[in-house]
């Protein structure tokens, strides 16, 4: 038995292609395939994880955050980034670049947004690397100049995947159990599968309706007159949003496509509530 349960969301950031799907395809079902779910906007993955701590055992339940690659969705990444508790940076041992953007971009945008969280750096592709001893000084140093601790990883091997996943939980857990101690009020999470809902019917709609620029217009009028806060919506909020988009579509599209979409939408509601 545990001591103790708490939730806690992560997100995994980093580049385009540096493999952030493929590590939590790695950690969550263990398999290193193409199977899988592409990412559209976000896509909230659950994974349980017990930490014991001299003296104590946490069940951790991670929501795991898998955010859109592409640097330019400011927008949906933000919204991603809201109420994370940790992050797991990554980038890619084969690509320097990716790795300066880790320190450039990614970090910059999350402390933006987020408290300061528990961050570990994850060097992924490792299998690809001839050097490794070089690959492993890139990390270290890193390491030093960021003075976050990280691992060299591969998805396809799975070599440091659960420890890199698990050495972020113990952070998480550690950084919960130091605020008790400090008197401060821990909250527990808005419920953040509903907000990556939210944002994933509102990206399925603009797909739906021409494309994120011409459409979010339409589809932010259609999710606010349903009362729904993008932050924090709930599932009749959702359900009503879903309506008024299919109503909003039927000037666009097909009744048969219109209706496929928002059955669709409302089964990713159901999924979760
Ligand atoms: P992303 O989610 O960060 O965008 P993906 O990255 O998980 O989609 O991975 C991008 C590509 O890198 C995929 O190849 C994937 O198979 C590959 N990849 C991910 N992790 C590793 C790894 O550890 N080692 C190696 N060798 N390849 C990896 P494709 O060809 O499907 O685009
Ligand atoms: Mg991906």
């Amino acid at each position: 038995m545990a001591d103790e349960r708490i939730k806690r969301k992560v997100v995994l950031l980093g580049d385009g292609a540096v493999g952030k799907t493929s590590l939590i395809r790695r950690f969550v079902v263990d398999k290193f395939s193409d199977d899988y779910i592409t990412t559209i906007g976000t896509k909230v993955t659950k994974k349980d994880l017990r930490i014991e701590s001299p003296g104590k055992v946490v069940d951790v339940t991670f929501m795991i955050w898998d955010v859109l690659g592409q640097k330019g969705y400011k927008n949906i990444q933000e919204s991603s980034f809201q109420g994370a508790k940790g992050a797991l940076l990554v980038y890619d041992v084969s690509r320097v670049d990716t790795l300066r953007s880790v320190k450039e971009y990614w970090i910059p945008r999350l402390i933006a947004i987020a408290k300061p969280v528990p961050l570990v750096l994850v060097g992924n592709k490792v299998d690809l690397v001839k050097d490794r001893t070089r690959a492993r000084e890139e990390l270290e140093d890193a390491m030093e100049e960021l003075r976050i601790t990280g691992f060299l990883s591969s998805a396809k091997t799975g070599e440091s995947v659960e420890a890199s996943f698990a050495c972020l939980a113990k952070a998480v857990v550690l950084e919960v159990e130091s605020r008790v101690r400090r008197g401060e009020i821990v909250e527990e999470d808005t419920p953040t599968e509903l907000i990556a809902v939210c944002d994933q019917i509102m990206m399925d709609a603009c797909d739906a309706m021409g494309g994120q620029e011409a459409a979010m217009p339409i589809v932010r009028q259609q999710v606010q007159r349903a009362g729904v806060d993008a932050k924090a919506p709930s599932v009749q909020g959702l359900v009503l949003a879903v309506e008024y988009l299919a109503e909003a579509e039927s000037s666009f599209r097909n009744a048969a496509d219109v209706e496929a979409s928002k059955l669709k939408r409302l089964g990713w509601i159901k999924e979760i509530s």
